[in-house]
């Protein structure tokens, strides 16, 4: 049977606080993937397509007020309603690269005074990353970066409670990157990254969160 000569995509994820530099870096990965010939796609989240999306970003933009718990929930659900989508490019080889994922999500919600367990429970069975690129800024530094826009959570002291939490959060598979170094140094670092987990995810099947 063919489809077992496939080898299965990874699951790569960028993470950090606003202003790191995680959408530039996914760019650069996404284009770096594709030159060499491999199957790739670019993702984020929010995805702001869906209807749970365009509600998600109503919130954002303050154009819509919505309890803590209920944006949470619809962060994970915007993650839940692409779970099987996700899954189905993976085992056909595509491998995906993810700007903020669930780590975004607990951080955030947790950083809001939300109970940290609770955050994750309606994470929990999400397909777990290969690789997770933590780009780590200080949150100072990330403000002073050309500034934040208008949308919520981008306040100083606001990001310094997302930053806490994203401390908890981080274990041994997380690759930290410090965020202010040379944009190519970082480039380049994401990209010897993605390759190793290229290839070492063949050996390993999909799992889901939390570890
Ligand atoms: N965010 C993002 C959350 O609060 N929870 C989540 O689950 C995710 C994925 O949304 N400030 C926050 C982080 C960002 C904001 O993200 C929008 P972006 O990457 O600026 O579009």
């Amino acid at each position: 049977n063919n489809r077992e000569h496939v080898s299965r995509g990874a699951l790569i994820v960028l993470e950090g606080l606003d202003r790191c530099g995680k959408t530039t870096q996914c760019g650069k990965l996404v284009s770096f993937l594709e030159g060499r010939g491999l199957p790739v796609e670019a993702w984020r989240f929010p995805d702001r397509n869906t209807n749970i999306g365009r509600m998600i970003s109503s919130y954002l933009t303050n154009q819509s007020q919505l309890d803590d718990q209920a944006i949470h929930l619809l962060f994970s659900a915007n993650r839940w309603e692409k779970r099987s989508l996700m899954e189905n490019k993976l085992r056909n080889g595509t491998t995906i690269v993810v700007d903020r994922y669930s780590y975004s999500g607990v951080s955030f919600s947790a950083a809001k005074g939300l109970d940290i367990e609770w955050c994750k429970a309606s994470e929990k069975g999400l397909i777990a990353p290969d690789l997770v690129v933590y780009l780590d800024i200080m949150p100072e530094e990330a403000a002073s970066r050309g500034g934040y826009g208008s949308e919520r959570y981008e306040r100083l002291e606001f990001q310094m409670n997302v930053a806490h939490y994203y401390r908890i959060l981080h274990d041994a598979a997380w690759k930290v990157i410090d965020a202010c170094l040379p944009l190519d140094s970082i480039e380049n670092q994401i990209q010897g990254l993605a390759l190793e987990s290229i290839k070492s995810c063949q050996k390993n099947p999909l799992s889901t969160l939390w570890l």
